[in-house]
């Protein structure tokens, strides 16, 4: 947690956003076409809306995690935890980003099951940074909480972005998550800022918040500034023996709603539809992409659960008229 100076005993909030919750409430309850409508002509105000950036994701740590994340697989402390796997080897890795790169990805991301990096975890980060981005593929990094002068290293490694996710709104945060507050997510974003490095920073939802905890969440990442280039918006994963698992499903409309004003309150971000979408009918995911969704991870594997197949996603892009880019 980051310290302060203050001599009277207080409790940290993040700041107040600097776009107003009910701003947003107010977009979510728009009508359907209009909300629409309206996320459309801004997308095509900024993007190609034909255009789609493909990220593929690859677990360099997977499991043994400390944290207690109530979604998350990785986290030990749950029942349904996978198991606690060794680093992969560099050869491993730039094996993966050559296959995702031959798929047609831009963009590879390597993710860790840290509460964050010690420097010994953080120097074979550093080569595989250095080798996929030799590759001529764009690098992102997902290892979890950073510490003074990390970012700086993984910026000088050649680290385009890093992502780390706010998850959901300060006040259902504490429901979800008790082994880092708030304002620790923050503080690293910060840090990532600073280095100079592209900031990719989203959340989860049907964790079971309110439509106005979903609008904290926007309207928290939309305050960030300047907001995030990437944004990634996952549905939640449920995975058998985690503590979300049997949460009521999240309504696909309310889905694509929460992606559609995504894409107006950071309107020169790509919003990317991220987890979620094997469980979504291609009719689903043709609405988020109409709602302004412009990129998603590509490849069979999220981090430990599956994702569309390459091959399903062509046809998809097929269909649509969509173009890689
Ligand atoms: N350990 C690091 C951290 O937490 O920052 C990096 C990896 S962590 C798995 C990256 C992100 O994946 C989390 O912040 C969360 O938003 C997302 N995530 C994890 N499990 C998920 C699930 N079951 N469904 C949807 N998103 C999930
Ligand atoms: C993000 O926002 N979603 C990705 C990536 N960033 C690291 C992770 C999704 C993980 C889904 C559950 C799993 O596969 O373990
Ligand atoms: Fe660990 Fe990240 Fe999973 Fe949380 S989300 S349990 S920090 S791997």
């Amino acid at each position: 947690m980051s310290s302060c100076n203050c001599a009277s005993i207080h409790v940290h909030k993040p700041a107040e956003t600097k776009v107003p919750v009910e701003e947003v409430m107010a977009l979510f309850e728009k009508p359907f076409g209009d909300l629409l409508f309206e996320a459309q002509t801004v997308h095509r105000q900024h993007f190609d809306p034909n255009k789609i950036q493909l990220s593929t994701l690859l677990s360099i740590k997977t499991g043994g995690c400390p944290e207690d994340c109530g979604y998350c697989p990785q986290s030990k402390r749950h029942p349904g935890a996978v198991e606690d796997e060794p680093m992969l080897d560099i050869d491993a890795v730039l094996t993966a980003a050559r296959a995702a790169k031959q798929a047609g990805a831009t963009r590879f991301c390597m993710g860790a099951a840290w509460r964050g990096p010690k420097q010994r975890d953080l120097d074979p980060v550093l080569e595989m940074v250095r080798g996929v981005k030799a590759l001529g593929l764009e690098t992102c990094c997902t290892l979890g909480m950073l510490r003074e002068g990390q970012a700086e290293q993984l910026k000088e490694a050649g680290l385009d972005y890093y992502n780390h996710n706010l998850d959901t709104a300060p006040e259902f945060y504490g429901e979800i998550i008790s082994t880092r507050d708030y304002e620790d997510r923050l503080d690293t974003l910060n840090k990532v800022r600073g280095a100079g490095i592209n900031v990719c920073a989203g959340g989860i939802v049907g964790m079971g918040e309110s439509r106005t905890q979903r609008a904290g969440l926007l309207a928290q990442l939309a305050s960030l500034n300047p907001p995030p280039e990437s944004v990634p918006i996952n549905l939640l994963v449920q995975v058998e023996g985690t503590p979300l698992a049997g949460t009521e499903a999240l309504d696909p409309i309310e889905f694509v709603r929460t992606i559609a004003v995504a894409r107006i309150l950071m309107p020169a971000s790509h919003v990317r539809l991220s987890a979620g979408r094997q469980q979504m009918s291609d009719a689903v995911q043709a609405l988020c992409f109409l709602a302004g969704a412009n990129s998603i991870f590509y490849g069979d594997k999220l981090l430990t659960t599956g994702n569309p197949e390459w091959e399903r996603d062509r046809l998809l892009f097929d269909k649509l008229g969509l173009i890689p880019a």
